[in-house]
Formats: C-alpha cells, sequence, structure tokens
C-alpha cells in the first residue's frame, strides 16, 4: 500500500521500478549451474538486492571475483555483528579468516537469517574463491587479513576521537575501496587508483551507513553498538543514547549535521575517483553507490527522523538512479542536486552552519568546474520537479471534468 501511494505521488518512477524488477528478475534466471556458483550468486541477490545487478553487469571473470570478495566481506561482518559471540571466541575467528577461505572444511555458525546460511555453507564460497586467478585471490586474501586484524583492534576498543572513526571506516570499508581498485587492476581494464582516493570512496559510504543506522544500532539486542565517534557527539549529549530521546531533539539534530558535515569531506576524493574510471560497467558499479549515499546525506541532514526510525531514499528513486547513471556528467549532476538538497536545510543557528555551507559550496565548485553542468538539466530531480507540476495541471483537469460532468447533470434536471 505505501508503495503504490509512493508510485501514485511519484509516477515517473514506475518505468525505472518495472524495468529494475525485469531486470531482477532475468538476473535471477542467469544463476549459473554449477552449485558453488549457484550458491554463491543466490547468496548475493538475497543480501543485497539491487547492488547484485549491478555487480552482475561486470564482465565475467571481474564480475566472480568480486561476487566472492562482497560474500567473503559479509561473512567477516556476520563475525563481528554477532553480539553474542564471546570476544575470546571472536578475536582468533577475524584474524585467521583469510586463511579459512582457503579452507573447504571450515565453518562456523553464527549469524541470523541469510547470514547464518551464508555462514553454515561457507563451503561454497570457499570453492568459488579457489576458482578464482590468483592475482584476485591474492588482493582478496591481503584485504580480509588487514579487515580482520583491524576489527580484531576495535572489538576492545570504542570510538573516541574522529582519528578513530576514521581509522575504523578505513578498516571496514576503506580497505573495501583499495580491494575494489586492486580487482578492476588484475582485471587489465583500469589504472591502479592511488589508495588514498580508494579509501574515500569507503569511508563516503561507510559514514553515510553508520550516521543513517544510528537507531538500529543503538538499539541493537543483546549489546548496542556505537560507531558515532565521542569526539564529535560529547559536544551535545553525554551519553550517545541521550540523543534518541525527544527532549534533546535540538542537540541530536545539532549532532547529526556535524556528522554529515563530517563525511561530506570525502566527497571530492570520490569524485576524483570517479572520473578517472575508464570500464562503463565499473563506473557504475562504483558511482551508484556514491549517489546513494549523497542523497542519503541529503535526506538525513537536519532531519530528526534519523532518531526515530528509518530514513532512506525511496524506491522508485533508487531504480531511477540505477537507470539512468551512465557517465561522469550524471554523477556530477546528480552531486549538484543532491546537494542542493541539502543547501537550504541549513540553519544559520547551527553550530556548523559556515563549515557544512563551505562543504557544500566546494562540491557544486567541483561539480560546476567540470564543465558539464550548463550542458544538460539535472536528470533525477529536475524531472520529480516537472511530474509534479504535471500531476497538478491533471488533477485540476480531472477536477474540471468533474465539474463539468455534475453542473451538466444539474441543468439536464
Ligand atoms: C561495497 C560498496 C562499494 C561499491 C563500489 C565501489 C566501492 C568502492 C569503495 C568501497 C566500497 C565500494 O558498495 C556497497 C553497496 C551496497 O551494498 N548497498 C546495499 C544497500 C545498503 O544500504 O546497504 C544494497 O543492498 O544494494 C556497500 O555498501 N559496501 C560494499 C561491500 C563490499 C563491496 Cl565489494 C563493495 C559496504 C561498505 C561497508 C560501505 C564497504
Amino acid at each position: 500500500m505505501g508503495s503504490l501511494a509512493a508510485v501514485l505521488r511519484h509516477p515517473d518512477d514506475l518505468y525505472p521500478l518495472l524495468k529494475l524488477k525485469m531486470a531482477s528478475r532475468q538476473a535471477e534466471k542467469q544463476i549459473p549451474p554449477e552449485p558453488h556458483w549457484a550458491f554463491c550468486y543466490s547468496m548475493l541477490h538475497k543480501v543485497s538486492r539491487s547492488f547484485a545487478l549491478v555487480i552482475q553487469q561486470l564482465g565475467t571473470d571481474l564480475r566472480n571475483a568480486v561476487c566472492i570478495f562482497y560474500l567473503v566481506l559479509r561473512a567477516l561482518d556476520t563475525v563481528e555483528d554477532d553480539t553474542s559471540i564471546p570476544t575470546d571466541v571472536k578475536v582468533p575467528i577475524l584474524i585467521a579468516f583469510h586463511r579459512h577461505v582457503y579452507d573447504r572444511e571450515w565453518r562456523f555458525s553464527c549469524g541470523t537469517k541469510e547470514y547464518k546460511v551464508l555462514m553454515d555453507q561457507f563451503h561454497h564460497v570457499s570453492t568459488a574463491f579457489l576458482e578464482l586467478g590468483k592475482g584476485y585471490q591474492d588482493a582478496i586474501e591481503d584485504i580480509t587479513k588487514r579487515m580482520g586484524a583491524g576489527m580484531a583492534k576495535f572489538i576492545c576498543k570504542e570510538v573516541e576521537s574522529i582519528d578513530d572513526y576514521d581509522e575504523y571506516c578505513y578498516y571496514v570499508a576503506g580497505l573495501v575501496g583499495l580491494g575494489l581498485s586492486k580487482l578492476f587492476y588484475a582485471s587489465g581494464t583500469e589504472d591502479l587508483a592511488p589508495d588514498s582516493l580508494s579509501n574515500s570512496m569507503g569511508l563516503f559510504l561507510q559514514k553515510t551507513n553508520i550516521i543513517r543506522d544510528y537507531l538500529e544500532d543503538i538499539n541493537e539486542i543483546p549489546k548496542c553498538r556505537m560507531f558515532w565517534p565521542r569526539e564529535i557527539w560529547s559536544k551535545y549529549v553525554n551519553k550517545l543514547e541521550d540523543l534518541k530521546y525527544e527532549e534533546n531533539s535540538d542537540k541530536a539534530v545539532q549532532c547529526l549535521n556535524d556528522m554529515v558535515t563530517n563525511a561530506l569531506m570525502h566527497v571530492e576524493d570520490c569524485l576524483n575517483y570517479m572520473s578517472a574510471l575508464r570500464d562503463h560497467a565499473i563506473f557504475r558499479f562504483c558511482a551508484i553507490p556514491q549517489i546513494m549515499a549523497i542523497g542519503t546525506l541529503a535526506l538525513c541532514y537536519n532531519n530528526i527522523e534519523v532518531f526515530r526510525g528509518v530514513v532512506k531514499m525511496r524506491r522508485g528513486l533508487t531504480a531511477k538512479v540505477i537507470d539512468r547513471t551512465n557517465n561522469m556528467t550524471d554523477v556530477y549532476l546528480a552531486f549538484y542536486d543532491f546537494s542542493n538538497i541539502l543547501k537550504p536545510k541549513i540553519n544559520k543557528n547551527d553550530p556548523n552552519a559556515t563549515k557544512t555551507l563551505s562543504r557544500v559550496e566546494a562540491i557544486q565548485k567541483a561539480c560546476m568546474d567540470s564543465g558539464v553542468l550548463n550542458k544538460r538539466k539535472s536528470y533525477i530531480i529536475q524531472s520529480e520537479l516537472r511530474h509534479s507540476s504535471t500531476m497538478i495541471v491533471i488533477f485540476f483537469i480531472i477536477l474540471a471534468i468533474i465539474f463539468s460532468y455534475l453542473s451538466s447533470t444539474r441543468a439536464s434536471k
């Protein structure tokens, strides 16, 4: 019912939504016949619906490597996330995970729902991993080793300073960027990107997730998980969980805006990383999550709902991003538009207003300097405005028809 209302409100979502649904069905039909690859690809579809589609569009060898990399990381994440595993059991698993991927016999049951299935049948992932080219295996092993060690370090360490926050995000997401850049390079289609830019790609995504998932993480049972750095939240409240209480709403929103401003710092690096990509499928694979992230930040900024429930881009807008992201012009337009949505939400009384505004303006300048902005109208948001005015016109036409029908029936009586 909710999705019907959303489509009625945004009728131009319908076509990209249908296209996404059909592409999804098509991709699910193309699951490989070998049982281990069949398991890996159907698992990929279960754990990440729209992202799986974009992975599916990569060339065969790279696609297989990214699929396995994604599942190995999800498995590592499942061990890290499972708050019911005692620390003395968890830490050695995280540290040795890069060796487990070579062992078809290894198994450790944890997690819930589809993640439990992934862990219980991890031998399929190991079997598929062992069929990858050596260049891909080495890259996945190296990143898994560094990430597992980093996660183990943070099991007993809180995220206190902004440096800790950047370090934690480097382990869980920046390293994913470094790993993906290595996989792209190993595929022979891309140059090796600088580590600092690859890191920023991961940090921008992960910081957006951490901001969006505040409530889910704080309410985690049996133990809450805290990733917002004390150095930021302690300026506003005494305890991180105080942000969710209604009496602290003003402080909560200021703290949220501080976090968003911090995340925006990585945007220029991300734009530089994406502008160097040459392969169309790799480009889409990288650009779609980045556009989703800036869209999510624009939605979350100054929005108390982050502390009340789930704030997510609607499915129709996600479908549009997947349908219409093809080149750097699309990326600059999307970043420009989403920062234009955020900009008027900056309240001059917010303690970080000047800083946020200068970040937003720097992003907009980077987009403008690309020289492509005047060539084309926005590809997502302008069409939203155009369609809402179309809807108003249609509404008045229907009203006029009803009115004339009623007047004619009254006249004939
Ligand atoms: C990712 C990233 C990802 C994609 C492309 C390039 C990247 C470069 C650097 C770092 C990460 C990069 O993208 C996914 C996106 C994703 O999973 N989206 C979810 C939606 C959601 O809200 O979670 C979906 O279901 O579609 C991502 O978030 N991460 C990820 C993990 C592994 C790989 Cl191989 C690529 C997770 C994270 C923590 C941000 C790195």
